[in-house]
């Protein structure tokens, strides 16, 4: 094997520069859909940093090796192989000219360059560029870049690279040519094409040096109606970043292309953004308030990596939380600002957007931090680097950004990515570059946080207090550790964080009391404190305390960790009525429904009757009914805590008593409140043209989440009344998609019904022509509630074999199999195996068509180890018949992690 192919594991500990740099690249494409000419012509020459070697090798998959010239003479020692070239005795500097084959029309992994709905398109992190052409194919080699397409004119009238067009013109035959150049030096990665018959919304902004701005969003003809909000997205995006972090737009020219076949969400290509149409394209008709947040999320994110991720890059794929988990921060705080109407001072309306970002983190990342697949923040190996753009590296990775500017303030994280910038623009750098960067800017020595990035597992901090009436002083004993973890964790775990644990003090009144902490001579301004807390057990006193108080433990979530402190049910209730800092009331309504749920589900996996505390029915009545909070805020209070959470939190995982409790506890929610959910559902409704404002929005949920527990109740008529209109006379995808969601969840009480099945196929007929529509129809079916009669998976069976589904489109896919296998625990965990069953097709069908998108479905089964002995066997068999079958190396490390 020589050297470039792949070894089985890749470490970290091994990174060596490379013995090459590249200089330029200047690349001619011939674009045909089955045979595509590359031309790569480059200047080589000898990295000074490292060590000489003699050969030089590239990195090359699936090309046709068809001739090698090195400064212009054919190169005779040009010995092409299944994962690369490799050119003997080459001179110190030279040009090399590289011509191959490649076919993007039979490209199913969208790794690359490939066909979708006949145009083409690239995506090429983290390794697609060397499906393209030979290649360094690594982040640290940064070149510059000049790009000539030519293609039929007719077929791909529009012919897009980054940077900037040089020139464009006709060529014999039908065909035409156009020549692009990206000013900015950078890495294979952020390379990207993109030709076919596409039209743009087009805009021209000023941004803040006065320069103008030419801003596309790209899209298929009879998509154009739905790019305006992916605009105002882009152009608010600019905007904020010129006003949070003073960074402006570096190129003349930002264009968005949405292609509706893609592996992830989006990518950041230079200048040239390639978008899942998912998060692109809508209009109040097809696309829900939800997709409206997660396309001014995702347009953000990318347009945010423009300087996080390229402009300052990763020195190699350790490293990729330095520009995604910063970028994933950066994202977060646009999007709590958007929330809050531009500004970032509504700290009630800045904290709806920190509940959803934590539940997701504590739902998904959490878990991964709990299994097979547990690594840090900067994992020490991989085996397919897909396979680590993880929640951890992402959601993780944002809150160890977060927790510098909790540390230092807005304005010391301000001063430290000022210096980053300063120190390593136009540079591969490294997580600990950026630590540095903000350890100088703030004069702090930040050695001890580096943990942060090397020990996997969730810290667990345990909370002891203790309040001493005739000294008025109140103690506050923290403990960390990491309970018990994954094997994958434990061994990475070296020693205690540096924890910024933010805390509060409530009095008996529900006011914050003033903190003045041992040794001060004064309280401080804020009644929330950071504590920093660096030790095993360290212990905080608060003097001059009058009355013992109620703690508030890490406001805002001022950590990825796990609280433990003994609340009582009265006191959990009290803070949800109180607590100054929103984020923790919300929490307090979660642990006290957690508390119930996990009681609730302990006593139905014994098969004991069910009983809820009305003080617990109480406590929700009052979030219900309180008008001075938001709507968006009681809508997350009442939501409660997904089925997956719950079983992740028992010492085996049951999903049949999770799902038994959690619609206990909806029934008993809805029984006992029916009349205020009936009168919460007629005050929030928002009559009129639709608008996309966080306020609508929070207004529709809180009124879609009234009309989601009045399907619960015993007698389900008014719901299917109330939901039937809705659905009818819905002026936007928001209340019709709850509408028919309700009418699904209504039918099913009664094992099916009318009402629902007509909704479902007046909803095919309207939206036939709208993809994402239709893939909200799948979803909506693969995740209904279903019954002893109707078992979901014969649904979703059924829909496989429906003339829109299709297994090569990751959309369609995720929509019915992950949306079943994923997003469905009480019917996907069913006590025959029939859902694993399943899986195991799917994740082997998929395999040999996509193994990126058959990886991440792989994941499903991970935590099988955690769950009761009866699944837990039913998943391993499901897991060993797919490792015994299974090709790609993607799917591989995955099952071969879980079954470890
Ligand atoms: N950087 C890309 C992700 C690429 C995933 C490759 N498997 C999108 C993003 O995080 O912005
Ligand atoms: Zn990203």
């Amino acid at each position: 094997m020589a050297d470039t192919a792949t070894p089985n594991v890749i470490r970290r500990a091994d990174y060596a520069p490379p013995a090459f740099l590249i200089d330029t690249v200047a690349l001619e494409f011939d674009l045909v859909p089955d045979r595509t000419v590359v031309r790569n012509t480059m200047r080589v020459r000898r990295n000074p940093e490292a060590s000489r070697a003699a050969h030089l090798e590239l990195m090359g998959e699936q090309l046709e090796f068809v001739s090698a010239e090195i400064d212009g003479k054919p190169f005779a020692n040009a010995h092409p192989h299944e994962h690369g070239l490799l050119l003997d005795n080459v001179p110190d500097s030279f040009e090399l000219t590289l011509t191959s084959l490649c076919n993007p029309a039979d490209n199913t992994t969208l790794s690359g360059l490939y066909v979708s709905s006949g145009n083409f398109f690239t995506q090429c992190e983290a390794e697609g560029f060397r499906r393209i052409t030979y290649f360094l194919d690594r982040p640290d080699v940064m070149a510059s870049f000049t790009v000539t397409l030519r293609a039929s004119k007719a077929d791909y009238p529009v012919l897009l690279s980054n940077g900037n067009l040089l020139e464009e013109g006709d060529l014999p035959d039908g065909r035409h040519f156009a020549r692009w150049e990206d000013p900015f030096r950078k890495p294979s990665y952020l390379f990207a094409l993109v030709a076919g018959k596409l039209v743009a919304l087009e805009e021209r902004v000023k941004t803040s040096s006065g320069k103008e701005k030419l801003l596309q969003v790209w899209v298929e003809p009879h998509d154009l109606d739905k790019t305006r909000h992916a605009m105002d997205s882009l152009i608010h995006s600019i905007q904020w970043d010129e006003r949070r972090f003073g960074l402006e737009l570096d190129l003349d020219r930002f264009m968005i292309v949405a292609v509706s076949d893609f592996n992830m969400g989006a990518m950041e290509n230079k200048g040239l953004n390639i978008f899942n149409t998912k998060y692109v394209l809508a209009n109040p008709e097809t696309a829900t308030d939800t997709d409206f947040a997660n396309i001014e999320a995702v347009v953000g994110h990318e347009y945010f990596h423009n300087w996080t991720g390229n402009r300052v890059t990763c020195r190699d794929w350790f490293q990729l939380s330095l520009k995604e988990g910063l970028t994933v921060f950066r994202d977060q705080e646009f999007s709590a600002d958007m929330a809050a109407g531009g500004g970032n001072s509504d700290e009630a309306a800045r904290a709806t957007k920190r509940i959803e970002d934590v539940r997701v983190l504590r739902q998904m990342q959490f878990a991964e931090d709990a299994g097979p697949m547990a690594h840090p923040v900067r994992p020490e190996s991989y085996v397919e680097i897909n396979n680590f753009y993880t929640m951890t590296v992402y959601e993780k990775g944002s809150e160890v950004v977060r927790m510098y500017q909790t540390l230092f303030g807005r304005d010391g994280f301000r001063k430290g990515m000022d210096l980053y910038f300063q120190r390593h623009d136009g540079q591969a750098v490294t997580c600990d570059d950026f630590r540095h960067a903000l350890a100088d800017a703030n004069g702090r020595d930040l050695a001890q946080f580096e943990r942060w990035y090397s020990q996997a597992g969730t810290p667990r901090v345990s909370v002891r207090t203790r309040y001493d009436a005739a000294q008025r002083r109140y103690s506050v004993t923290l403990r960390q550790g990491y309970g018990e973890v994954a094997p994958a964790a434990r061994e990475t775990q070296k020693g205690p964080l540096l924890i910024p644990f933010a805390i509060g003090l409530i009095g008996k009144d529900g006011r914050d009391l003033l903190l003045q902490l041992d040794g001060e001579t004064t309280p401080s301004a804020s009644t929330t404190r950071v504590l920093e807390f660096t030790q095993t057990e360290q212990t905080f006193t608060f003097v001059d305390v009058a009355e013992e108080p109620l703690p508030s433990l890490l406001r805002n979530f001022s950590a990825p960790v796990i609280v433990e402190y003994d609340y009582t049910a009265d006191q959990l209730a009290f803070l949800l009525a109180h607590d100054s800092d929103p984020f923790n009331r919300w929490e307090a309504g979660q642990r006290l429904a957690t508390r119930e749920l996990l009681a609730l589900a302990a006593r139905a996996a014994k098969g004991s009757a069910l009983q809820l505390d009305d003080s617990v029915v109480a406590a929700f009545a009052r979030v219900l009914t309180d008008e001075t909070l938001s709507p968006a805020f009681r809508e997350l209070a009442l939501m409660l805590p997904s089925e997956s959470y719950l079983a992740e939190q028992m010492a085996e995982s049951n999903p049949a008593a999770v799902h038994a409790a959690r619609q206990f506890v909806r029934k008993r929610l809805a029984n006992a409140l029916h009349d205020d959910w009936l009168k919460v559902y007629e005050q929030h409704r928002t009559p009129g043209a639709y608008k996309a404002t966080p306020e609508a929005a929070g207004h529709r949920a809180l009124k879609n989440l009234a009309l989601s527990y009045l399907t619960e109740l015993d007698n389900p008529a008014d719901a299917v009344r109330l939901a039937a209109a809705q659905y009818e006379t819905a002026n936007n995808m928001t209340d019709r998609a709850a509408a028919l969601s309700a009418l699904l969840n209504a039918g099913a009480q009664q094992g099916g019904s009318p009402d629902a099945q007509h909704a479902l196929d007046d909803f095919y007929r309207r939206f036939e022509n709208e993809p994402l529509v239709i893939d909200k129809w799948f979803a909506l079916q693969a995740t209904q509630r279903g019954s002893a009669q109707q078992p979901v998976i014969d649904t979703v069976r059924r829909l496989m074999t429906h003339p829109a589904f299709n297994l090569k489109n990751p959309n369609r896919a995720r929509s019915l199999i992950f949306s079943f296998c994923a997003a469905n625990p009480a019917q996907f965990h069913a006590e025959d195996g029939s859902g694993y069953a399943f899986w195991a097709d799917q994740v082997i069908a998929l395999d040999s068509l996509n193994p990126q998108v058959a990886a991440r479905l792989a994941r499903s089964l991970e935590l099988w180890r955690r769950f009761t002995p009866a699944l837990r066997d039913r998943m391993r068999a499901a897991l060993e018949k797919v490792a015994a079958q299974v090709k790609s190396r993607d799917v591989r490390e995955i099952v071969e992690k879980a079954l470890g």
